[in-house]
């Protein structure tokens, strides 16, 4: 499974080199996702290539042409008429993890990015499959929420992502926020690493990360958890930490002496706003 973003853009060179590093890279390298810009000036037939004009009703700012846009787009659907086309536009519907699951299952995606006050209406009417918003904020262009898109779709995409890891385990995989990742060293100036994640004991430590993701969730974005298809496990843990009832992790593990971290230290606390 291969994919194909073809990205209409008056700035192509805004994607050269954030999609030529690490794993996006190596992807377009491995011939797992192409990526094409189109130079939407390329596609004015006027000698001063005027791709925006002052909008009709007057107003502030300046609005981008139909007739470039449109030819730019028929081009592409000159070759496959199926092609999938997305607008990036703060009035597009959130962006989101399982959004991001559905496009990667698109063969080929037209990205068009915005400049100025956005594109002539006539675009969305005659040209647009979807619009989409990475966030309610205002960009100076549709470039980097295209990166964005491009960044989290690729993730779905087999081959994309390390042969360990899925993008179906990530943060959100079932509406939950990630639980606390730890590496070497075990004690960062009195701050010990919890202990059941150094047991090998794989039930217990999957049982830490199942309630920790909780606990996460629960304080950080209730709204996530409202949605979370949670197991009668889930909920029982849950409880204990709406409880609050701080948690030490020996309760994973056998009694083992003298490795447990400083007292307080067992229970995650998530960082005072
Ligand atoms: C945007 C967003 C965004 C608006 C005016 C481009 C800019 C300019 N796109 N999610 N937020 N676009 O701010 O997708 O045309």
């Amino acid at each position: 499974m291969r994919m194909r973003f073809d990205i209409l853009t008056l700035f192509p060179n805004m994607f050269f080199s954030p999609l030529q590093e690490s794993i996006l890279g190596k992807a377009i390298e491995k011939g797992l996702i192409q990526i094409q810009t189109v130079n939407i000036r390329h596609f004015t037939l006027d000698k001063h290539r005027v791709v925006d004009d002052i909008p009709y009703g007057g107003g502030q700012g300046m609005v981008m042409k139909v007739e470039p846009i449109a030819r730019a787009i028929e081009s592409i659907k000159v070759e496959n008429p199926s092609v999938w086309t997305v607008y990036l536009t703060p009035q597009g519907k959130p962006f989101h993890q399982d959004l991001a699951r559905r496009l990667s299952t698109q063969p080929h995606l037209i990205l068009l990015c915005g400049r100025y006050e956005g594109v002539d209406e006539r675009v969305r009417e005659l040209f647009i499959d979807e619009e989409i918003s990475i966030g309610d904020y205002v960009l100076t262009g549709g470039e980097l929420p295209a990166m964005v898109l491009i960044d989290a779709v690729s993730r779905f995409i087999p081959g994309v992502l390390g042969s360990d890891h899925s993008a179906e385990e990530d943060s959100f995989f079932n509406f939950l926020l990630e639980y606390p990742q730890f590496t070497r060293p075990f004690d960062f100036k009195g701050n010990c690493v919890p202990e059941v994640l150094l047991s090998g004991n794989h039930s217990a430590i999957s049982l830490w990360r199942r309630r920790e993701a909780l606990r996460r969730t629960s304080l950080r974005r209730p709204d996530l958890l409202a949605k979370a298809n949670l197991s009668e496990e889930d909920k029982r843990l849950l409880g204990e930490v709406l409880q609050g009832k701080s948690i030490d992790d020996r309760a994973y593990l056998p009694d083992r002496q003298g490795m447990r971290p400083p007292a307080g230290q067992a229970g995650i606390k998530d960082k005072k706003k």
